[in-house]
């Protein structure tokens, strides 16, 4: 028998409670399971310097967003870069603490964030002595805690960033072909330099026996089919990504060596292999990078990026699927009417500087409008483990009042909405629509 529809007064509560019950599939963070290693041990005490898993209160307030906004209020010619960065870890984010959250409010979206997480952790925010808050990461076991911030989070699979072109991630896996045998844990493979940077590319390919040259010829492709061959298969890559600048263009617009030979690396190398193995292509545009290059990671910029390279990529490459996201807010409503145009094109995310309320609510009600739930709505990007809890709930409550408006405006059109639809749509949105995709 059919379910009766909701009323309208009940269209809230029970949107937010089946989103805060919705399991989420992470597609893309920056997080590692704990074989890649821990910088720190339970005392403190260095253990692992470039080790990947990030998690803690020390990772939390040093992470890139909040290293760019304590710039803000105590600026270069005070604090310079350098002095910074030659900060312990503990220093530098006793700092942060100190001028974003002693001596100011902690008001934007990357400070609220970490309140939300001590506080869903059981933690005080208001003790505001950093050391006890330290004390309370220090005894957590890593693999353990992975598994507490996942039920916290209500998160139930997480997708790595996983970088061969990185010499330290790469040495891990070198190491210990099982290291992403950890089933919470999703691999995928980044291959930005195969894209941007030919040059840079060619000279790991070569360290690794893929002997390449600077010239993109026939040798040089056939030495990255296998490079990707390779490495897709040792990590089990559920797709590939490859984060791109606003500039990018298909076809190349210009006669740049590096862009052509991208070009020629996109269509004779990547987009063949994951043809073949049915692997989407990651596409994250509009990252200007390093326009502040003092400040390391947080010196990255934003630019508006060229819808119609997607478009042509869809149209050419019709057996390929892509997942898109785009960095400006600008680009996001041609993002999705190309969906509308093209079925291999998935949209996802609120990516990076988008990932604020406002805009998230903006965004996801015109995905809405545009595309019904057809597309995925967020992915946390997060690079520190316990950030999954801040990205996710301040995520769903924003998606809860999108979708709640959306059910409302429908029902008064007098089409009636049941629990169970709800249910269903919260589930597409939050994972099956990415789990489809992978396996379409
Ligand atoms: O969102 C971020 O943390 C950025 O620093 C980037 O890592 C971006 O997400 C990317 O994957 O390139
Ligand atoms: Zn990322």
């Amino acid at each position: 028998m059919a379910l009766p529809s909701l009323r309208v007064d009940q269209l809230e509560s029970v949107v937010a409670r089946t989103i805060a019950a919705q399991p989420v599939v992470d597609m893309h963070t920056h997080l590692y399971p704990p074989p890649f290693g821990t910088p720190v041990d339970g005392a403190f005490r260095v253990v692992d310097p470039n080790g990947l898993m990030l998690f803690g209160i020390d990772e939390m307030l040093t992470y890139h967003y909040l290293v760019a906004e304590v710039f803000r209020v105590v600026p270069a010619w005070e604090m310079p870069y350098e002095n910074f960065f030659a900060l312990s870890k503990r220093e530098q984010a006793d700092h942060v603490w100190q001028n974003l959250f002693l001596r100011r409010t902690p008001l934007s979206e990357a400070c609220r964030g970490v309140v939300t997480t001590l506080s869903a952790l059981g933690l005080d925010p208001q003790e505001k002595n950093i050391e006890k808050l330290r004390n309370y990461f220090a005894q957590a076991n890593p693999g353990q805690y992975v598994d507490r911030v996942m039920e916290v989070a209500n998160v139930s699979s997480i997708a790595m960033t996983n970088d061969p072109f990185d010499a330290n991630e790469r040495a891990r896996w070198l190491r210990d072909p099982m290291i992403g045998n950890d089933g919470r844990f999703r691999p995928v493979l980044r291959i930005d330099p195969l894209l941007v940077d030919w040059p840079a590319a060619a000279r790991t390919l070569t360290e690794l026996g893929y002997v390449s040259q600077p010239q993109v010829g026939a040798a040089e492709i056939d030495c990255a089919k296998r490079f990707l061959w390779d490495w897709v298969h040792r990590i089990q890559a559920s797709y590939v990504v490859a984060t791109l600048p606003p500039t990018f263009r298909y076809p190349a617009e210009s006669n740049d060596p590096t862009e052509v030979a991208g070009q020629t690396m996109l269509e004779k190398v990547v987009l063949p292999l994951c043809e073949d193995l049915g692997l989407p292509l990651a596409l994250m545009i509009g990252t200007r990078r390093q326009v502040n290059p003092p400040l390391r990671n947080s010196g990255d910029f934003v630019g508006k990026s060229d819808i119609m390279a997607v478009a042509r990529l869809c149209q050419q490459f019709p057996n390929n699927k892509f997942m898109v996201t785009m960095l400006s807010r600008e680009n996001q409503h041609e993002l999705c009417v190309a969906a509308r145009k093209f079925d291999n094109l998935m949209v996802f995310g609120c990516w990076w500087f988008l990932n604020n309320p406002s805009l998230i609510e903006e965004i996801t009600t015109m995905r809405i409008e545009l595309l019904g739930t057809s597309f995925i709505p967020q992915h946390s990007d997060a690079r520190v483990l316990d950030q999954l809890v801040y990205k996710w709930s301040h995520a769903r409550l924003v998606v809860s009042r999108v979708l709640t408006k959306k059910y409302k405006d429908l029902l008064e059109a007098g089409w009636p909405v049941t629990g169970d639809d709800v249910a269903r749509d919260v589930r597409d949105l939050f994972r099956d629509n990415f789990l489809e995709f992978l396996s379409r």
